[in-house]
C-alpha cells in the first residue's frame, strides 16, 4: 500500500475559517465597504461584521411587496451589546433608549443572554451606532462572531459576597476573552483609519483565540445552586459556585451544553452541559482558558453545524474530555463534586438588596421595549429611569431589575406602571413570566416560523386553560422559537415550541423549570392553532395523576415519551 493510500487528507476547512484567516485580525475590507455607498455588505465582510456585533438582515416582511415591485430586500441591522451579568448604568440605558430612536426602529430589546438588541439599523447609520453605543462605554465586541459571547452572571443585586462575586467574575472573563484585535478600535471608533492589504497593520497577539479564532461561538456563564436562571446547563462553559458560610469556596466546572440543531440532521442536537472538573477560586481563569483552548485546538473546523464544542464532548465522553483538559491546566484537575441546582429564581417584583436598598424587577413580554397602543412599556421605563438613575440589570429570562432604589419609591413606581399600562409582575400569569420567545421573523433570516409576535396569544389561551383546569398557581415553563436553532433554550423547558416551516411547529415537553434535563419530542406538525389543543389533554392528565408538587415537566418525564405521545394521537 502507497503512503498516499494510507495517509488521509485534513478535512477541508468551511469558509468562515478562510475568510477568518485572510481578515488581518477581523478587519477584511469592513472600512471600505462602510465607505461605499451600498445597502449591504459583500459576503465576506458580512461574515466579519459579526466579531464586530452585527449581522446584516432583511425585513422579512417587506420581502413580498418589494419582489412584486422589482425592488431587492430590504437590508437592515441588528446590532448587539455585550454586557456582562447583564449589569448597565442608567445613563447607559438612556443612551441606548436614545440610539433606538435615532438609529434603529424605535425599540430595544432584552436577549436571552442579558445583552440589548438594536434592529432595522440601516448600513448608513452602522457606524454611528456602534459608535454611539461605546461612548456610552458599552461595547459590541465580540458579541457576535467565533469568539467567546457575554459571559452571564445571576443578575441579582443583592449586596451579599457570593452574587457581588459572581459579577466581578463574569466582568473579569468578558474582558480576558475580548478579542485583542486593533480591528473594532480602528473601524468604528475611528482610531487610525486602515489601508487595505498593502497597509503595515498594528497586528497584536491574541494569546488565546490565535490566527483563526473559535470554530464557533462559545457562551460562557456562571450560577449558583439556588439561583440558575442563566440557564448553565445550557453552556459551553458554565461555572457553579459551591458556597459555604456565604463565601465561595469553588465551583464545578461544567462544560458541553448547547442548544442548535438542525430539523431532520441527527449528526446535530440539544446537549445538557455536563460537570468535568472542580476548581478553586484561583484556578478559575486557567480553567476557562484551558477549555477555550481545548475547544480552539479541538473543535470542528470543517462543518460548522458541527462545530460547536458539545460535539466534542458527546463524542469524547467525560473521562477523555477531562484527560484532554488536564494537557491544558496548569494544576492537578480534581473531580466535580455534583452540586445540584435547586433554584431558577425569576427576582420580579420588590425586594430588598441587604444594603438598605430595593430593587424592582418588571417583566418585559419577550424582552421587546415598545410603546404599542395603550402599553407604553419604553416611555413607562425611559421616565422611571430618568427619575430614579438606578442602576439595571438585564436578565437571562428577557426582563429588567431596577437596583439601588430607596424604599420610598416603590408606591411611585406602582403609580407610574398604572399610568402607561404596565402589568404588575404581581398580576401577571406565571406562564407568562416563565416564558420566552426568540425574535425570529421578521428580522431574523433563519427563522421557519414565528415566534416571539406568535407567543403572546398562546400564553392568553394557555393561561384560560391552566385556570379552568386549576393549574395556574404551577410555574410552567415555555419557550418558543421561530427554527430549531435554540436561541431561547426550547429544549430545556417544561414545553418547548420549535418552529418547523410556516405556521407549523415541533412540540416537546419533559425538560424542567431549572434546565437540568433535556425534553423530548411530544408531536411534530402542530399547526399553530392547534397548539394548546394539542396540549391540553397531557396537561389535564397531569392535573388528575401528579404525585405531590410535581411539575409539569417532571411529569412528563416520569411518564415516558410514548404515553405522552399516545394521549395527543
Ligand atoms: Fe441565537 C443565531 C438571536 C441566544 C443559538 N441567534 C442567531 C441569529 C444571530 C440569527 C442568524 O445567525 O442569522 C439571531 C438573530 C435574530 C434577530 O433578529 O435578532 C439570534 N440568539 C438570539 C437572541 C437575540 C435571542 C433572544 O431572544 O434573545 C439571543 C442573543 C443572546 C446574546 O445577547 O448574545 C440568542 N442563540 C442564543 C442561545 C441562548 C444562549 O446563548 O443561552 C442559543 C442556544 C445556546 C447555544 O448557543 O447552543 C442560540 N443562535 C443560536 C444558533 C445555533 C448555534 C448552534 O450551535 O447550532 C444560531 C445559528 C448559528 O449560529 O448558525 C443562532
Ligand atoms: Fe432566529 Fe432561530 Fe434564533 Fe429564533 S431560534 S432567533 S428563529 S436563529
Amino acid at each position: 500500500m502507497s503512503i498516499e493510500q494510507t495517509t488521509t487528507a485534513p478535512p477541508k476547512r468551511s469558509a468562515v475559517e478562510l475568510i477568518k484567516e485572510n481578515s488581518r485580525q477581523l478587519r477584511g475590507g469592513i472600512a471600505e465597504e462602510l465607505a461605499r455607498d451600498s445597502e449591504k455588505f459583500n459576503d465576506q465582510d458580512k461574515q466579519l461584521i459579526k466579531f464586530h456585533g452585527s449581522y446584516q438582515q432583511d425585513n422579512r416582511d417587506a420581502r413580498k411587496g418589494r419582489h412584486r415591485q422589482g425592488s431587492g430586500k430590504a437590508f437592515q441591522f441588528m446590532v448587539r451589546c455585550k454586557i456582562p451579568g447583564g449589569k448597565v448604568t442608567a445613563s447607559q440605558y438612556l443612551a441606548i433608549d436614545r440610539i433606538a430612536e435615532q438609529y434603529a426602529n424605535g425599540t430595544l430589546r432584552i436577549t436571552s443572554r442579558q445583552g440589548f438588541q438594536l434592529h432595522g439599523v440601516l448600513k448608513s447609520k452602522l457606524k454611528q451606532t456602534i459608535h454611539a453605543i461605546n461612548q456610552s462605554l458599552l461595547t459590541t465586541l465580540g458579541a457576535c462572531g467565533d469568539v467567546s459571547r457575554n459571559v452571564m452572571a445571576p443578575p441579582a443585586p443583592f449586596a451579599t459576597p457570593v452574587y457581588q462575586e459572581l459579577q466581578r467574575q463574569a466582568d473579569f472573563l468578558a474582558q480576558h476573552f475580548a478579542p485583542r484585535s486593533k480591528a473594532y478600535h480602528e473601524i468604528w471608533l475611528n482610531g487610525v483609519p486602515v489601508a487595505h492589504a498593502s497597509a503595515s497593520l498594528d497586528i497584536v497577539d491574541e494569546p488565546i483565540y490565535g490566527k483563526l479564532y473559535l470554530p464557533r461561538k462559545f457562551k460562557v456563564a456562571f450560577a449558583l445552586p439556588t439561583d440558575n436562571s442563566v440557564d448553565l446547563y445550557a453552556q459551553d462553559l458554565g461555572f457553579l459556585a459551591h458556597v459555604e458560610n456565604g463565601d465561595i469556596i469553588g465551583y464545578d466546572l461544567h462544560a458541553g451544553g448547547g442548544m442548535g440543531m438542525t430539523h431532520g440532521n441527527e449528526n446535530t442536537f440539544p446537549f445538557i452541559a455536563k460537570p468535568i472538573c472542580y476548581v478553586t477560586p484561583d484556578q478559575l481563569v486557567a480553567g476557562a482558558e484551558g477549555v477555550i483552548k481545548l475547544f480552539r485546538d479541538h473543535g470542528n473546523r470543517a462543518d460548522r453545524k458541527r462545530a460547536r464544542l458539545k460535539y466534542v464532548l458527546a463524542e469524547w465522553g467525560v473521562d477523555k474530555f477531562r484527560a484532554v483538559l488536564q494537557t491544558y491546566a496548569p494544576f492537578p484537575l480534581t473531580l466535580p463534586k455534583n452540586l445540584p441546582v435547586t433554584g431558577f429564581p425569576l427576582h420580579l417584583g420588590w425586594h430588598e438588596q441587604g444594603d438598605g436598598k430595593y430593587f424592582y424587577g418588571i417583566s418585559i413580554e419577550n424582552g421587546r421595549i415598545k410603546d404599542e397602543g395603550d402599553l407604553r412599556l419604553r416611555t413607562a421605563l425611559r421616565t422611571l429611569i430618568e427619575k430614579y438613575q438606578p442602576s439595571i440589570r438585564l436578565t437571562p429570562m428577557q426582563d429588567i431589575l431596577l437596583c439601588d432604589l430607596p424604599k420610598f419609591a416603590k408606591p411611585l413606581i406602582h403609580r407610574l406602571m398604572t399610568v402607561y399600562g404596565i402589568t404588575k409582575p404581581d398580576r401577571l400569569s406565571l406562564v407568562q413570566t416563565h416564558s420566552l420567545a426568540c425574535p425570529a421573523i421578521p428580522t431574523c433570516g433563519l427563522a421557519l416560523s414565528e415566534a416571539e409576535r406568535a407567543l403572546p396569544s398562546i400564553i392568553d389561551q394557555l393561561e384560560v386553560e391552566l385556570q379552568q383546569l386549576g393549574l395556574d398557581k404551577e410555574k410552567i415553563s415555555v419557550r418558543m422559537t421561530g427554527c430549531p436553532n435554540g436561541c431561547v433554550r426550547p429544549y430545556q423547558s417544561d414545553i418547548g415550541i420549535v418552529g418547523r416551516s410556516g405556521d407549523k411547529y415541533t412540540l416537546f415537553v419533559g425538560g424542567n423549570l431549572i434546565g437540568s434535563r433535556l425534553n423530548f419530542v411530544l408531536k411534530d406538525l402542530v399547526r399553530m392553532d392547534q397548539i394548546v389543543a394539542t396540549l391540553l389533554p397531557v396537561l389535564a392528565n397531569y392535573k388528575a395523576i401528579r404525585v405531590g408538587d410535581e411539575g409539569f415537566g417532571d411529569y412528563c418525564h416520569r411518564l415516558g415519551e410514548s404515553a405522552c405521545r399516545a394521549m395527543v394521537g
